[in-house]
């Protein structure tokens, strides 16, 4: 393809509940635009968008797909979107290097949970948008009824840019209301709006050119002295609307038909701003926020937005160009690590298609294999001008398994290929918990894990099973108490003896562990004390409960004995770590456990179920925040009942809430959950 003008390059995004027909629709445009010959399907694993084994598996979106065609002169840069919620990450990336969206409602479900977050997130970003009502063909598909719920919903800037000439079996193409001339069949052949719908069509005619008009007072003027606007002023006027989020036009066709595909491409090219209209974010001086205009003859300025992991390629690194160009073969500056990252070959992707090009200028889209210190969120610039645009921000994990490799090969191969996966997902992370030896892997939901899961075998060839993470307890004391043990072994040449008092306190929860020497007269020669020392630090690992790490305990080495020939280090170590088990049998010992911070995030409604679900959860409500329409609920709660909060809150909520949760302190665990607690650590470690 040829260098485009930053006025010829369109960026948009497709957004949508899961299977609204994203990359159905992808591929659609894909065919219009002959960017290739035969029309994929979902159903047969055909798409460009969906190339990845997992993707053609499940049959769903999981990466995000950058799709460039070319529309009568201008480049379309199309990202195809998961709307799965768990790889919410990819639409939050393609978003960022977007400036329009395309949300797709599905005509027979209409306005779903998934299409009100992603217009929430187009409000907040204030991305300029189409809506395309896709399906037309499905049974039960009805335009007017989703026009409804997408007003409704989202108001009444949503108004309908095109009607549909029929539905389900009968639909044969779409009313263009500012042309008002019929486009049916694939390709489109324009030609007279249908007499039945005549009237329609000039109603809702009405209403587009209203909305049009609202938004400017020039037009306005003309519009209420009755005047007839020409073709030309509604269609600036409505690219001006659209531009400032004052209207939303709806428009409709068949994603499987390939029916409406060209005059959304039409509408994508017309009324969706160009990189040249919407700048990006940088970070200014003093932490504040400067907006950085899109220019082809300046210093380079690109963002990374995705990197992914290929075992035979190795990584490969998706970057959005902002400003100036970049080169094959050159050297760029990575401003975010201060360090020179050189570019070896660049391209232009499509699906899994990687076509060579020489450079990738302001407004376009590439990648380049085998980065070394450059990761998602960085920028690349010129070390003379360097800028760092503000990085895109991604949930933090919510959801945790713990990985069990299945083989001793998997074992070692483990470490590489997890990390490599948490550089190709920014919501996935990898970590070892110290206490109970796990690796934990975390991440938004159950599907996402599942899917790393896979994609370790597939990828580099690792086998693992997942499982739900142990619950880090611990143990502790609750009295004061004195123990005294005394090793004693005569067995032929010299003996062993290493005798010790310890006194054990309690400390308050949070305070770790201490050791004190109060042995005074020589009673256990001071060469000892580090060998009593680490007996105690010894035992401290494994209470006398349930094998549970021992926590927030004082204790004091105070008295004890020796012999001159038998009493060795060894002696000494042996005496520490008896005097303490018997001590915390003594000292009525108990389970502790990890309680957490939690904050829900549900709208209002939602607010009594939430409570009602934490109650049986064993959490403490400490407060709620409502604002707009949403309550923020916080609470302390057990980890153990919360560990699968993504899974229950996604289902009382249907989607609808969020959740953070963080480590708060330690707290014992109510006696009749710490008997089955111990019950089942017995007969784990039995
Ligand atoms: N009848 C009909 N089915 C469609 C149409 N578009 C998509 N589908 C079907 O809807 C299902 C989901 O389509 P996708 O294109 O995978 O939807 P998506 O929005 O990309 O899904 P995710 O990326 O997983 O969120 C598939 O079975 C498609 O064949 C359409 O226009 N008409
Ligand atoms: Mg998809």
């Amino acid at each position: 393809m040829a260098q485009y003008g930053l006025n010829n390059i369109r960026n948009l995004v497709l957004l949508s509940h899961n299977g609204a027909g994203k990359t159905s629709l992808s591929e659609a445009v894909l065919f219009t635009t002959k960017a290739i010959t035969r029309l994929g399907k979902i159903d047969d694993g055909t798409t460009t968008s969906d190339h990845d084994p997992a993707e053609v598996k499940h049959k769903i979106s999981i990466n995000l797909s950058i799709l460039p065609c070319e529309w009568q002169g201008t480049k379309v840069n199309l990202l195809d979107a998961p709307g799965y919620a768990d790889f919410v990450a990819e639409v939050k990336a393609a978003m960022r290097v977007s400036e329009g969206a395309t949300i797709v409602v599905c005509a027979a479900s209409g306005v779903e949970v998934g299409t009100e977050q992603m217009w929430e997130y187009c409000e907040e970003a204030r991305l300029p948008r189409l809506i395309f009502v896709n399906k037309m063909d499905r049974e039960n598909a009805d335009f007017y009824r989703t026009v409804d719920g997408i007003q409704a919903e989202f108001g009444a800037k949503c108004v309908p840019l095109q009607l549909p000439i029929g539905a389900h079996n009968d639909f044969q193409g779409v009313i263009d209301l500012l042309t008002m001339k019929s486009y049916s069949g694939s390709p489109a052949k324009e030609g007279e709006i249908p007499s039945s719908l005549q009237e329609r069509a000039g109603s809702f005619r009405e209403k587009l050119v209203e909305a049009i008009a609202e938004d400017d007072d020039n037009l306005l003027e003309k519009y209420l002295g009755g005047e007839e606007l020409s073709l030309e002023q509604l269609s600036d006027g409505l690219r001006r609307a659209v531009a400032e989020c004052q209207v939303v036009p709806v428009l409709t066709g068949s994603a499987l038909q390939d029916v409406g595909v060209s005059l959304l491409l039409d509408a994508i090219c017309h009324y969706l701003p160009s990189p040249k209209e919407r700048g990006v974010a940088v970070v200014g001086d003093a932490g504040k926020q400067d907006v950085l205009e899109a220019n082809q003859d300046a210093p380079l300025a690109a963002l990374v937005f995705k990197t992914t992991a290929d075992p035979y390629v190795g990584k490969l690194t998706c970057f959005r160009v902002y400003r100036g160009a970049i080169d094959s073969n050159s050297q760029v500056w990575n401003a975010t690590r201060g360090e020179t990252e050189r570019i070896g070959q660049l391209f232009v992707l499509r699906g899994k298609n990687q076509e060579p090009v020489p450079q990738v200028g302001a407004g376009d889209m590439g990648a380049v294999a085998k980065l070394s210190v450059t990761n998602t969120g960085d920028t690349l610039s010129s070390r003379d001008k360097p800028v760092k645009i503000v990085p895109i921000s991604f949930p933090e994990p919510i959801f945790s398994e713990a990985v069990y490799p299945r083989t001793k090969a998997d074992v070692d191969k483990l470490g590489s290929s997890l990390s490599r996966l948490t550089e190709e997902e920014p919501t996935l992370r990898m970590s070892r918990d110290s206490d109970t030896g796990e690796i934990i892997l975390s991440g938004l939901g159950e599907t996402q894990l599942g899917v790393a899961a896979e994609k370790m075998q597939r990828k580099f060839g690792v086998a693992v099973d997942l499982s739900r993470p142990k619950v880090p307890y611990r143990e502790t004391i609750t009295t004061s108490t004195k123990a005294e043990y005394k090793h004693k072994k005569q067995t032929g040449g010299h003996g062993q003896y290493g005798h010790v008092w310890l006194e054990l306190e309690p400390l308050p929860r949070g305070s770790g562990r201490e050791f004190v020497d109060k042995v005074v007269g020589g009673r256990i020669p001071k060469n000892y004390i580090p060998a009593v020392e680490k007996g105690v630090d010894e035992a401290f690992h494994e209470g006398v409960l349930a094998h549970y790490p021992v926590d927030d305990i004082k204790v004091i080495v105070y008295d004890g004995s020796f012999h001159p020939v038998d009493s060795s280090e060894i002696c000494f170590k042996i005496a520490g770590a008896g005097a303490l088990k018997k001590g915390l049998s003594q000292a009525q010992p108990v389970l502790l456990e990890p309680i957490m911070n939690i904050s829900v995030r549900v709208p209002e409604d939602y607010t009594g179920d939430i409570i009602g679900d934490l109650n049986t959860k064993r959490a403490q409500v400490q407060g709620m925040n409502p604002e707009d329409g949403y309550n923020s609920i916080q609470a302390q709660v057990p980890l153990s009942e919360i560990q699968r909060y993504a899974i229950d809150l996604k289902s009382i909520t249907q989607g609808r809430g969020s959740f953070t949760v963080e480590f708060s302190h330690y707290q014992e665990v109510p006696p009749s959950v710490a008997q089955k607690v111990i019950a089942e650590r017995q007969a784990e470690k039995a």
